[in-house]
């Protein structure tokens, strides 16, 4: 023990010796004591070198290339297990009556269906008219303001795609809300980066009054590009449960789709179709779109 105590106290001078030495500039003495302080391993590397090079090439060679290939396997895990999660929801999402319960049941079955408005989720495996005919997971959520948040939430991480339902026939007065929901959707962390495609279904087609895609996207462009002036603080306050946290396209920059993280589609569709109940949906736009997902 007094001999340790002795060796601290050694280095301690030591230190202070070489502290010494840079303001004075001077004794070597004291220098070539700091390097044999400051090196406490160089005796065991030293050996340890020694010892390899008395090995074998041959078994240096080996030893190098197994440390390799634990190495590229540790990160080879790494990413695989990381990149894995497949998602395959493909939500329906959007304003009350807009068409979803509907469209829901035309994707599946083909069939008109009388709906009420729905107050919890639905899904079903829906396959993809696609060569590979690809199975996802078709999930209906309610449209009530109330029941949203909650349901999206939910629901977010597990998107490969959102089908984002409009009622083309009223979307001139729902534009504030629709342009609302939309913002709070593509600002969520989770969705902004997980980056499903959006496919904005511009539904009920069938009746006269409804605006094209076209004017639709040019529209809520218009419109959520106000908004993320005025609330791009306020809404991930207000609403705790789904995080408006993202900035909303380029900064310095007017708001369009293009900006977004995702690939943005808007199509034309009618659940209902032009021939009523009794004929078949117009969902042509819709399927093709879900077939390249
Ligand atoms: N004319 C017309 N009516 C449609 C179309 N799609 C849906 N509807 C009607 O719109 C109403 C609402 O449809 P739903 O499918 O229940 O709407 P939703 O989006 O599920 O509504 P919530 O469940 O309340 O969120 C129903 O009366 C449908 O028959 C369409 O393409 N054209
Ligand atoms: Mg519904």
């Amino acid at each position: 023990m007094p001999e340790e105590e002795g060796d601290v106290y050694h280095t301690e001078i030591s230190l202070s010796g070489q502290m010494k030495v840079d303001s004075t500039g001077g004794n070597m003495e004291e220098q070539a004591e700091v390097e044999t302080a400051e090196n406490p391993f160089e005796p065991l590397v030293e050996s340890i070198l020694q010892q390899l090079e008395d090995q074998d090439p041959v078994f240096l060679i080996g030893l190098i290339v197994a440390l390799a290939v634990v190495v590229i396997t540790c990160v080879f895990l790494k990413y695989f297990l990381s990149s894995k999660t497949v998602r395959s929801a493909v939500l329906l999402v959007g304003l009350c009556d807009s068409g979803k319960t509907l469209l829901f049941s035309r994707l599946l079955s083909g069939k008109f269906k009388r709906t009420q408005t729905s107050i919890t989720d639905s899904s079903a495996p829906y396959k993809a008219k696609n060569d590979k005919a690809n199975t996802w997971t078709l999930i209906d959520l309610p449209g009530h303001d109330s029941l949203r948040p909650q349901y999206l939430e939910k629901f977010k991480s597990a998107a490969r795609a959102i089908v984002f339902v409009v009622d083309s026939a009223i979307f001139q007065k729902e534009v504030r809300d629709v342009a609302e929901f939309l913002y709070i959707l593509l600002t969520d962390t989770v969705i902004s980066r997980n980056a499903p495609a959006l496919l904005v279904a511009c539904n009920k087609q069938d009746i006269t009054m409804a605006k094209s895609a076209k004017l639709i996207q040019q529209q809520l462009e218009k419109e959520m590009n106000t908004l993320r002036v005025t609330r791009s603080a306020a809404l991930s306050s207000q609403d705790g449960s789904v995080g408006g946290s993202v900035y909303l396209g380029k900064k310095g920059k007017d708001f369009d789709f293009s900006q977004l993280p995702m690939k943005v589609e808007f199509l034309e569709c009618s659940a209902r179709g032009s021939k009523g109940e009794d004929g078949d949906a117009d969902l042509v736009n819709l399927e093709k779109s879900l077939a390249k997902l």
